[in-house]
């Protein structure tokens, strides 16, 4: 029997956008609550829910300010409670996003520690400056430095994401315990594991002048540091292996020889992480730098990560990522399933963000107005200093904003979505009139029904589930793999293009987006089928 986290697929839900109970324009516990017989009907087995803690909000939940409480535009403590014991009810396990990289400014640790007020003098990353100027030169993965001077304590901190986000100091040990604390308390909760924000970027081995040219300056100091390595272990150690959970790490960046140490089950570090290389291939390694979108570059990073890891997360989507239908595809609803097949049948846990089910596409705002997002705002001095206007920056926006992915869930072809009774916190895509669940329920061709047909497939089959990958060919617009376990094996063919293509495929397929006639060399546009053979 393999662990449940193999088995299972992985629904991620962003709540301030997932559906509002009481009509304050904010997605909320008691929203997700009433939703869970509709997450349960996706055949999905995990929730990750971004953060629900106390927070400020500067980042949407990810800047925490008490990681023991939940943030009242959620809901309460009891809530949350409720929503762990009726999700397990049905079957379904709760994962949190664990964000302790850094924490909110206005969290208590950080409150006491400018005021140097025991035991938090050194719970961040405090220095003197260099005369008026920041003690190095690194910069923030939000654009700009990643210093900041605080008045209170006459003293610099270090903050790799926003002003208002800084970051531990893990050569603390009272910083290791207190982080242990935390995981201590979710767990002992209910909840079955963490998604690990930033986690690769806990150790900063030295706070030395980064290389000068690069997008972010100091990395080479603190990404994936062997202290990294053995915080990690010790969490494992001390915390995690008292309970049946799992973690998957973000690791900004990760190689796959990192990812393979990162998930090693000898090291005992993580279970899986989220690479990050084939969100590139669409943009030079940050997504402010556009490239064109080559089916090619998406299925080769795929592929070097199917065959270099025995097993990791697979996902095309996440909250900070912009729509995998609008970057990879052509916003229509056969390109969503065409992306969705090969999501759910490569080797790994498959992630699933909310929406994504429905080919929720990126938003149409018309102008920055709209935009709500930290690090979109964050960038535009910068893309300014780029020699960018107004005009090229809204459009740079458009593709790659985080917004894109947090727009409201559509629900009905009702005012706002059905999101909400009142005026949502960020606009809903005008397009929720025909993408929504409510439509798509009723009809058998819709995005929303090849996703549950697909995922039921899925959920009876240990050939994918478990199964060996191969690659048999991959070309321009197509590629075609093959799960195997023992005799049995299922080949996968997805067409990636709006155009027909020729390809050697004959039989009867068991499933298709096309309908499950005889195949005769060809597939239609987008066409995705699955064909068994024992
Ligand atoms: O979103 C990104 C690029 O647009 C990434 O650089 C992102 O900031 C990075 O992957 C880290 O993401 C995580 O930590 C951030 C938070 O803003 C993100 O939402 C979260 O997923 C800081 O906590």
């Amino acid at each position: 029997m393999e662990k449940w986290w193999k088995e299972q697929a992985v629904y991620q839900i962003y709540p301030m956008s997932y559906c509002d109970s009481n009509g304050d324009g904010m997605g909320d516990i008691p929203g997700i609550i009433s939703k869970l017989p509709y997450i349960k009907s996706l055949g999905v087995g995990i929730l990750w829910l971004s953060p629900v803690y106390r927070s400020p909000g500067e980042d949407n939940g990810y800047d925490i300010s008490d990681y023991c409480d939940i943030d009242p535009k959620f809901g309460t403590l009891s809530d949350m409670d409720e929503l762990i014991q009726k999700a397990n009810a049905l079957g379904l396990r709760i994962v949190m996003d664990l964000v302790i990289n850094h924490t909110s400014d206005q969290h208590e640790w950080f409150q006491k520690s400018r005021r140097r007020e025991a035991p938090y003098e050194d719970f961040y990353i405090w220095r003197d400056g260099n005369g008026k100027r920041p003690p190095n030169n690194w910069t923030s993965f939000f654009g700009g430095r990643a210093w900041a001077f605080d008045e209170v304590r006459g003293q610099w901190y270090l903050h790799l994401f926003a002003k208002g986000q800084p970051d531990l100091n893990y050569r603390n040990p009272a910083v290791i315990d207190a982080v242990e604390r935390v995981m201590d308390f979710w767990l002992a909760r209910g909840v079955s594991g963490f998604r690990c924000d930033v986690i690769n970027l806990l150790w900063k081995d030295s706070l030395k002048n980064g290389f000068p040219k690069g997008a972010l300056v100091g990395s080479e100091y603190y990404i994936g540091r062997p202290g990294c390595h053995e915080l990690l272990q010790r969490f494992r150690r001390e915390v995690l292996s008292r309970y049946d959970c799992f973690t998957v790490g973000e690791t900004v960046l990760v190689s796959t020889k990192k990812a393979r140490e990162l998930t090693d089950p000898n090291r005992g570090e993580l279970d899986m992480v989220f690479s990050f290389e084939h969100m590139n291939a669409d943009c030079f390694l940050v997504k402010w730098l556009p490239r064109k979108f080559k089916t090619q570059r998406l299925f080769r990073s795929l592929i070097k990560w199917q065959k270099k890891l025995p097993w990791n997360a697979v996902y095309l989507e996440n909250h900070d990522q912009p729509r995998s239908v609008s970057r990879f595809g052509d916003d229509s609803p056969a390109s969503a399933k065409a992306m969705l097949t090969l999501l759910l049948t490569l080797r790994g846990t498959p992630f699933v963000y909310q929406g994504e089910e429905l080919g929720m596409t990126n938003f149409d705002f018309t102008s920055m107005d709209d935009i709500q997002d930290v690090e979109s705002k964050n960038m535009v001095p910068t893309l300014k200093k780029l020699g960018l206007n107004d005009r090229r920056i809204f459009e740079r926006m458009r593709k790659a904003s985080r917004d894109n992915a947090r727009t409201p869930m559509q629900w009905t072809p009702g005012p706002e979505g059905g999101f909400t009774t009142g005026t949502p916190w960020i606009k809903v895509n005008g397009n929720h009139v025909t993408i929504n669940a409510e439509t798509e329920e009723q009809d058998p061709d819709s995005v929303l029904n090849w996703f549950r047909t697909l995922m039921a497939y899925r959920n009876g089959s240990d050939v994918l589930k478990q199964g060996r990958f191969r690659l048999i060919s991959r070309e321009k617009d197509w590629i075609k793999i093959e799960r195997r376990l023992g005799d049995e094996r299922v080949i996968v063919a997805v067409n990636w293009s709006p155009k027909p293509v020729k390809l050697p495929l004959v039989g009867y397929p068991v499933l298709s987006t096309h309908g499950t006639q005889k195949l005769d060399c060809q597939l239609q546009p987008w066409e995705a089928v699955l064909i068994e053979e024992k």
